[in-house]
């Protein structure tokens, strides 16, 4: 699994921001405690939106998301410049290894741990057993170092108009919208996340109809334009794979996923694909509160029983918002 950027690009809290995301990623894929790591990055997004350093754990500790452990954490990173239990972490050659192979894309914590106890702790290692390794691990560890790289704003522009005009080749009639950090606007993205859809492409039309609508016929359009240049898999509606900017060996290789979607779908789609995944989260539990069950696919009222009904008809992701009383929040404010 790979690390979550937080925070804005000029931020006054980068310091405190990055430990606790190294601690959230500890907590990830050393202990596989999701909640705690959980716990560690929302209080680093909570401290990368502030536009002033914070001056104290107490000051902190009025924020969103920040408790009584985290703030004395904050007091002792801002007295003393570090965090002993990082510090012991990291004299930890099992705990550093684990992270380590934790970065490849495809290997898990526990993937990871497994790993180590096999003694295969470092990336030289790793290449010497490919044999233990997926087609995706080992994909994962051919372009690790670009992997690691951040995809600028500008670049995924390019890679946009290409993937976009390519696949419009196929069928004018297809949407195609880069969701992800890139449609919140983001400076930096960790990969690119495509979401497709076609207007006979819907949940109710008769499988005939949904046949001109292929998948694997825009991958291969794609790996034609020598846009995407690798697989990882392929099924009907999910994508994952590698692309790079045609023409230029100079760029790095990027990781790409693309989404078929059904038309009737495609609001909640959208809105589950831009995130953040703790927007997501937040927004969820939100619907439950209201009675409600949100998903990539639909919004359903619960009943009295706490079983979903029907879909709601939804045609914007302004209607999501309205019908959980929420106002309206454009993707750059999704950000935590
Ligand atoms: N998503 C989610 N819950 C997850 C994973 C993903 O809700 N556990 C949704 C929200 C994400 C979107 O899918 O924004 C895309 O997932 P990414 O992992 O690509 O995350 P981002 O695009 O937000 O960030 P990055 O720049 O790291 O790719
Ligand atoms: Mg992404
Ligand atoms: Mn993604």
């Amino acid at each position: 699994g790979k690390r979550k950027a937080t925070g804005n690009a000029n931020n006054p809290n980068q310091d405190l921001c990055d430990f606790l995301s190294e601690l959230a990623d500890y907590e990830r894929n050393v202990n596989k405690n999701v909640f705690k790591y959980n716990a560690y990055r929302k209080a680093a997004g909570t401290l990368g939106a502030l536009t002033e350093r914070v001056k104290s754990g107490e000051e902190a500790k009025k924020l969103p998301g920040i408790g009584a452990k985290i703030a004395k954490k904050i007091d002792e990173f801002l007295q003393t410049g570090k965090l002993q239990k990082l510090e012991d972490i990291k004299k930890d050659d099992t705990n550093v290894a684990i992270s380590l192979l934790a970065r490849v894309s495809g290997i898990g914590p526990a993937k990871a741990r497994e790993l180590v106890d096999a003694g295969v702790k470092t990336l030289e290692d790793l290449k010497k057993h490919q044999d233990k390794l997926t087609h995706h691990q080992k994909l994962g560890l051919k372009y690790f170092d670009d992997f690691e790289k951040k995809i600028p704003r500008a670049e995924i522009a390019q890679i946009e108009k290409i993937l976009k005009s390519a696949i419009k080749e196929l069928d004018r009639a297809y949407f195609v919208t880069i969701c992800g950090s890139y449609r919140r606007c983001k400076e930096e993205s960790g990969d690119i996340d495509v979401l497709v859809t076609h207007p006979d492409y819907t949940s109710k039309a008769r499988d005939e109809k949904k046949k001109a609508v292929s998948l694997k016929a825009i991958v291969e359009c794609l790996e034609k334009k020598r846009l995407i240049t690798d697989t990882i898999s392929l099924g009907s509606t999910k994508f994952m794979g590698v692309c790079r900017l045609p023409e230029d060996e100079s760029k790095p290789f990027r990781r790409l996923d693309i989404r078929l979607t059904f038309y009737d779908q495609y609001y909640c789609a959208i809105l589950y694909f831009t995130g953040s995944d703790l927007f997501n989260k937040n927004m969820r539990a939100h619907a439950l509160e209201k009675k409600y069950t949100l998903n990539e696919y639909a919004l359903k009222r619960l009943t009295a029983e706490g079983c979903p009904g029907e879909a709601e008809k939804i045609t914007s992701e302004e209607d999501v918002f309205k019908f959980l009383d929420l106002p309206y929040k454009e993707p750059k404010d999704r950000n935590v």
